[in-house]
């Protein structure tokens, strides 16, 4: 039978469309109308394994699954032996500290012991033992944002992303303990079929982040202004010039990095581009 890599995701929950989404951007489509357990991807050689989260790092580990998506959070609380080797840019959230609103915290020596309620034990001791804090953890399983309210612990390190649940139970976040994003991980000793998968699979998840990362750029000037506005695109390598109509015109073509792309369209303008167009990238190949 022909080798298959075996990818772990979320069953059901913030990971799984995402997951899903991302795999679809790769080329790559699932068939699991009935939910089941297990899928077989259509266009690629991979086997789609719907987990817990928190399953997912021993699975990988030990070779179940060969590689999973998942958040950092639970890849560093589960400390299982997997090599993170991607970080995908979704379900971006922190690990944060917590107190009650009218508690006047100053700083992270306050939680001398205090008790503190969390789902991520093993990362809060870490925290604070780097901080030389010594404080009771408490390990609850969910609904972390309550143990304040009754009685439970003074604080609470729980996952943060807009900070509305902390503010509807009456806490504040007071320190930021890790920042977290979905990553893929894998396993440590891939057979080098299933590592010659992975790279293709790799290329293609590349092309699909560095295609968001970026933007086509197309613009139309006179021809004494192109080299001054050539030199202000970044590019993938030099811009792409077309002669137009309009006699002594041109139009440039280019890609210009999301991060840098107001910055970059305010010196165009002031540099006599004219007609600018901007338009998302579906992949890019760098
Ligand atoms: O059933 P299973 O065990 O698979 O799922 P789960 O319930 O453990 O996980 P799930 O689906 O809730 O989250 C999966 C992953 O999404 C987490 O491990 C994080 O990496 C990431 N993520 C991103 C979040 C959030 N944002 C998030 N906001 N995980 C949880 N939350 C919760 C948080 O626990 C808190 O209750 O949302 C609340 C806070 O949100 P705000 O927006 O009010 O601050
Ligand atoms: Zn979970």
């Amino acid at each position: 039978m022909k080798t298959k890599l075996k990818l772990a995701i979320q069953k059901s929950g913030r990971l799984t469309e995402k997951s899903l989404q991302l795999l679809s951007e790769c080329g790559i489509s699932i068939s699991n109308g009935s939910r089941s357990l297990i899928a077989s991807a259509q266009s690629f050689p991979l086997e789609v394994l719907f987990l817990r989260d928190d399953d997912i790092p021993e699975y990988v580990e030990n070779g179940v699954a060969d590689i999973g998506i998942l958040g950092q959070n639970v890849v560093l609380e589960k400390e299982k032996s997997v090599q993170e080797i991607r970080q995908l840019g979704f379900a971006k959230c922190r690990l944060s500290l917590a107190v009650r609103r009218e508690n006047n915290y100053t700083n992270i020596s306050d939680l001398n012991g205090k008790k503190i309620a969390t789902t991520y034990p093993k990362i809060l001791a870490q925290y604070l033992a780097e901080n030389g804090v010594n404080a009771e953890i408490e390990t609850i399983s969910g609904s972390v944002e309550i143990a304040p309210s009754i009685g439970l612990a003074d604080a609470v390190c729980d996952i943060v992303s807009t900070g509305s649940t902390l503010l509807m139970n009456g806490l504040k976040e007071v320190e930021k303990v890790i920042s977290s994003e979905a990553v893929l991980i894998a396993n440590d000793s891939l057979s080098q079929e299933k590592q010659e998968l992975l790279n293709r699979l790799l290329f293609r998840i590349d092309a699909v982040k560095t295609a968001k990362n970026n933007k086509y750029i197309l613009l139309n000037a006179p021809n004494d202004k192109l080299e001054i506005l050539s030199n202000l695109l970044p590019g993938m390598d030099s811009p792409t010039i077309m002669p137009l109509a309009k006699e002594g015109w041109s139009s440039l073509h280019s890609v210009v990095p999301e991060n840098q792309f107001w910055e970059i369209i305010d010196e165009l303008k002031a540099n006599g581009a004219q007609g600018i167009l901007v338009t998302p990238i579906e992949k890019m190949i760098v």
